[in-house]
């Protein structure tokens, strides 16, 4: 059993805490509280008090102040800094990880996990911080030199969802901040004492260089703080994690201020298993990818695609894996699946059931919502004859639905005939099926794995997808750029004015 006030201590959570910071913790003049719960027994955990407009204002108004001196350190001083909040992180590593799985309900491993993906950002933007390269183009002019560089881009806004609490908030902050921005975070209001818990870790390091404003919080309702945040034309780039719904609502609104957006949306990720594949693995990464934070990934597997010849011994040996699933108190460590985030969710996960069943789907097992409290639901296979029109909506639950193939064209076609295109895999031991899957006409998505699940990517790619998904990319590989601003030089050395393209505009 954790013992939660001692938890909550350890990472200097009061009972009630304000829900706005720049360094300096702001206290709202109206009291509106928010209480977080125990996804896993609706027990209280503690709580938060809102953000309104003028603690908004305050927050906004610091990122911007310290955007003046923040972008004027040299990156790698920057670097040093985010060095520093890694090995933060890393001390206080079981304890948050603890936090994130009481109040988001995944599993402590995955909890744990979590906070090495923020540690495994922090290294790789300390990295980054010497390498903000830009290239050097060669001029058609005589002696003149033609270059990229990159500039820090002002105050970013990150937006980050229930699901991953903290790392994604790692993911945007540990870049943004190499970068020379300042940033304001407004995280889900499922989770508001990880991001307390964050911030508090990140104050220390802050303070430690007298520093403050650069790492901002605001914990408020998206309807007014995120609205604010969203049309705010001085807050320059907003990163979304969320639906598909608010990220076209998101990227409307920074559009139309010609602002600029990252969208982490929907996914409809899927498996491909080729009659060639090892099976042992595929039995293990649909598990993970299917049942793992109860289906609450953007990443979590949907749709399983299995060919006819191998597709009834698949089947019969996931539905024995699933029957013995232990779901329970995420901190437990027999636990393998948590609780989903709250009632909604629980409905969600019944309603899309009812429809595939509407729909001709046929449920193998799962179905049925466990005697106990919280918000627990049963892992649940439906097997389709064909792909049904539920399966091309995500369902933030544990729900996978079981197609069968012949061809592996055919099961390329309709998996991509989705509106999503975050993550996509295939299983096989075959060249000819492997690089048919990876190329032009192969996956759309923006992750496309060979024998590896859809889930638990690490951060050195770069992370997001395509279509609907809203074709975002973070973390790592060469995101870093959509957190910067371009800039093209030339430079002319020489003691004529050569025009580009060989145009004459000379006076007499
Ligand atoms: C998400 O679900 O929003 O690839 C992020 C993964 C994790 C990140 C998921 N590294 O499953």
């Amino acid at each position: 059993m954790t013992d939660i006030k001692k938890l909550l201590a350890e990472l200097e959570l009061e009972a009630v805490n304000p829900g706005a910071c720049t360094g300096e913790w702001i206290e709202p003049s109206e009291r509106n509280e928010l209480v977080s719960k125990n996804p896993s027994n609706g027990q209280p955990i503690a709580s938060v008090i809102q953000a309104d407009a003028d603690a908004y204002e305050q927050v906004v108004e610091a990122a911007q102040a310290s955007f003046a001196t923040w972008r004027m350190m040299p990156a790698p001083a920057r670097g040093e800094i985010v060095r520093e909040l890694g090995n933060e992180l890393r001390k206080y590593k079981d304890p948050l990880g603890r936090l994130v799985s009481l109040e988001m309900g995944k599993i402590l491993s995955e909890g744990l996990g979590e906070v090495q993906e923020m540690i495994d950002m922090c290294d790789f933007a300390v990295g980054l911080s010497r390498q903000l390269y830009g290239p050097n183009m060669t001029s058609e002019r005589p002696r003149h030199r033609m270059y990229e560089q990159w500039h820090p881009l002002g105050v970013v806004g990150i937006v980050t969802a229930f699901n991953f609490p903290v790392a994604v908030w790692a993911w945007n902050a540990a870049l943004a901040a190499v970068c020379g921005d300042t940033m304001i975070w407004k995280p889900s209001s499922s989770t508001p004492l990880t991001a307390v818990a964050v911030q508090n870790i990140s104050n220390k390091i802050m303070d430690r260089h007298g520093l403050s404003g650069v790492f901002n919080l605001v914990i408020g309702p998206g309807r007014s703080v995120g609205e604010r945040m969203i049309n705010d034309s001085r807050v320059p780039l907003i990163s979304f994690t969320g639906s598909t719904r608010m990220g076209r609502h998101v990227a409307e609104a920074t559009a139309t201020r010609f602002g600029r957006s990252i969208l982490e949306l929907g996914g409809n990720n899927a498996i491909i298993v080729e009659p060639d594949a090892k099976l042992d693995l595929v039995l293990r990464a649909v598990l993970f990818a299917a049942v793992g934070t109860a289906g609450q990934r953007c990443t979590s597997l949907r749709r399983l695609f299995l060919h006819s010849s191998i597709a009834d011994g698949v089947i019969e040996k996931l539905v024995k894996a699933y029957g013995s699933i232990t779901s329970g108190d995420p901190l437990d460590e027999s636990t393998l699946m948590g609780p989903l985030v709250n009632e909604s969710a629980v409905e969600e996960h019944f309603a899309a059931i009812e429809k595939a069943k509407e729909q001709g789907g046929e449920v193998l097992i799962g179905g049925g919502r466990p005697d106990k409290p919280g918000n627990f639901v049963e892992p649940t296979i439906i097997k389709c004859s064909e792909h049904i029109p539920i399966a091309c909506d995500e369902t933030f639950a544990p729900i996978l639905y079981v197609f069968t193939y012949d061809e592996l064209e055919e099961a390329i076609t309709v998996h991509n005939s989705v509106a999503q295109g975050l993550s996509s895999a295939i299983f096989t031991s075959s060249v000819y099926s492997a690089e048919t899957f990876l190329s032009h006409e192969g996956s759309d998505c923006g992750i496309a794995n060979v024998n590896i699940g859809t889930s638990g990517a690490e951060i050195g790619g770069a992370f997001g997808g395509e279509k609907e998904t809203g074709g975002g990319r973070e973390a790592g590989s060469d995101a870093w750029k959509a957190y910067m601003r371009r800039q093209t030089c030339t430079i002319n050395w020489s003691t004529e004015l050569p025009l580009a393209q060989g145009v004459k505009f000379d006076v007499e």
